[in-house]
């Protein structure tokens, strides 16, 4: 029987080597997250292939001729790793095929390091891979095209003791909107497409799980299928959390039935509360002054709001950036995060900054989004990374806890992750013995460029 290993590659905030406040707030775990795409992707092999997972995150990778194929996944910031692994398993003649969101964006450039590179779902490229290889035939760039038949993923090929959050599941992929950042058009051209509903189902009662969460890009990407699916889900009696749009709060019926299904929680990608910096992103889906009576809206629903906010569009500034943390405090987000824009590769970002020459470096490890890749254009690349640090520093400071989260209800999960990233962060920094930046310190940025 022939063997198939497919591996998840090291990954700097991931995995075993993750910092230590990344570990404390994990509570110890080996990783953050299970490799759901690789999980998936085992589900689409047929039962003639033998098959398993080696997550380099939760251990050491041996690079040997012990598989007949070898699979490989990768999100931007694990492809050099990727591609050493994949240059490693070729000088011992093991054919590689890589896939994930990198490849997907960048396929010419995987192939450099691969046999063959699937762009897109492995659902509608493994299968076919695997028939080519069987033939002597695998090569070159295959592409998923149309909608596919998401496949139930094979949890059983790891320990999810393993893991941090191992309750991941998707019910839909890709999104109707168009971000200029985003990388789902890349991967899925601009489709929607769901799940048959009685098969999530069916995966949730699998899973013997109180809690999950829904891995998809936006739970509510079509309202009509999103409302029979809550209403179904109901039944089971669990509590959710996942992504989705702002817009569900414009209908009351939507925000009931997502309430009545479980859901605890909502990550929000809220970007900017500057109409400037959501026009300049295509972030269309709500308009900058609706945003908080519709947060509002959702917290009357007893649903938890944790806001996203990207930080380095054209039209950010020091002042404007320091506003957006404000504005999280104002609207008592339970959580929030403040990724540094990122121009990752297949999106429309990337090729704008690359025909402008703002993009500073390809070193693909640095794009995590805690790294300025690019030329900010009102700022320096200092202020903008300061600000990430300075916006974390004030959002989960005491004085914003007190005034965000409430004792009654008791919002327990809020509590817990708000103190164990204020407690992080003042680890982190004084180990590294720097001060925290701080906004009221914002004069002082300016002094040195980096
Ligand atoms: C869970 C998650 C995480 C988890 C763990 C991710 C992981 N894979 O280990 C955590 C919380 C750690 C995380 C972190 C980050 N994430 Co994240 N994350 C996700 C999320 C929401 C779900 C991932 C998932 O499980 N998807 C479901 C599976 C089924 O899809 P998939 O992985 O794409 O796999 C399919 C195909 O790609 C393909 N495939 C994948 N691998 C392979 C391999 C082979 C051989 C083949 C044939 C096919 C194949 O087949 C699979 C099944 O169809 C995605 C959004 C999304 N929809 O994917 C973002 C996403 C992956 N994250 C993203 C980003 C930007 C980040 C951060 C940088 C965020 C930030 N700004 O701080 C950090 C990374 C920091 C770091 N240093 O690691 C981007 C990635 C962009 C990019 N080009 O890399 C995504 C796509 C969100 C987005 N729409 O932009 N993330
Ligand atoms: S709404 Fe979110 S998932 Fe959809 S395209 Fe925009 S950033 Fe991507």
């Amino acid at each position: 029987m022939p063997k198939l290993r497919l591996i998840n590659p090291r990954n700097p905030l991931n995995g075993l080597v993750q910092s230590d406040v990344a570990r404390r707030i994990t509570l110890g775990r080996k990783a953050i997250f299970m490799p759901l795409g690789l999980m998936v992707a085992a589900g689409t092999v047929p039962r003639e292939w033998q098959v398993e997972i080696v997550d380099e995150c939760t251990g050491p990778l041996s690079v040997a001729k012990d598989a007949d194929l070898v699979g490989i996944t990768a999100m931007t910031c694990q492809a050099p790793r990727a591609y050493q692994v994949a240059d490693a398993y070729r000088l011992l003649g093991v054919p590689v095929i890589l896939g994930g969101i990198h490849p997907s964006g960048l396929p010419e450039e995987a192939l450099r390091h691969a046999t063959a590179v699937a762009v897109g779902e492995a659902e509608g490229t493994l299968p076919r891979m695997l028939r080519d290889f069987a033939v002597g035939r695998l090569s070159g760039i295959y592409r998923a095209e149309g909608d596919v038949e998401i496949a139930t993923p094979r949890r059983d090929l790891l320990n999810p003791r393993d893991y941090f959050v191992n309750n991941a599941i998707q019910i839909s992929r890709g999104c109707p909107q168009r971000c200029k950042f985003c990388t789902t058009q890349a991967m899925y051209g601009g489709r929607y497409s769901v799940r048959p509903i009685e098969a999530i189902l069916q995966e949730i009662r699998d899973l013997r799980m109180k809690r999950v969460l829904f891995a998809d890009d936006n739970v509510v990407g079509h309202f009509g299928w999103a409302k029979q699916f809550y209403r179904e889900l109901a039944k089971l009696r669990i509590t959710w959390t996942g992504q989705a749009t702002l817009n569900i709060a414009r209908d009351d019926e939507m925000l009931a039935l997502m309430k009545q299904s479980g859901c605890g929680g909502l990550i929000l990608g809220l970007e900017s509360p500057n109409p400037e910096s959501l026009r300049e992103g295509n972030k269309t889906v709500c308009a900058a002054d609706e945003y908080l009576p519709l947060i509002r809206k959702v917290q009357q629903a007893r649903i938890g709001t944790w806001g996203s906010f990207l930080m380095g569009f054209d039209a950010d500034t020091v002042e404007s950036l320091h506003a957006a943390v404000r504005f999280a405090r104002a609207a008592r987000l339970g959580i929030s995060c403040y990724p540094i824009l990122t121009p990752y590769p297949g999106t429309p970002l990337y090729d704008e900054y690359g025909a402008a020459g703002r993009i500073l470096t390809r070193d693909w490890a640095k794009y995590n989004g805690a790294t300025v890749v690019f030329q900010p254009k009102r700022m320096s690349v200092r202020e903008l990374a300061n600000c990430q640090m300075a916006a974390f520093r004030e959002f989960y400071s005491w004085a914003s806890l007190r005034e965000r989260l409430t004792l009654w209800p008791l919002q327990k999960w809020a509590w817990i992750i708000n103190i164990s990233i204020n407690q992080g962060f003042r680890y982190y920094y004084r180990r590294q013995k720097k001060r925290m930046p701080d906004f009221r310190e914002a004069e002082m940025w300016k002094e040195t460029t980096v």
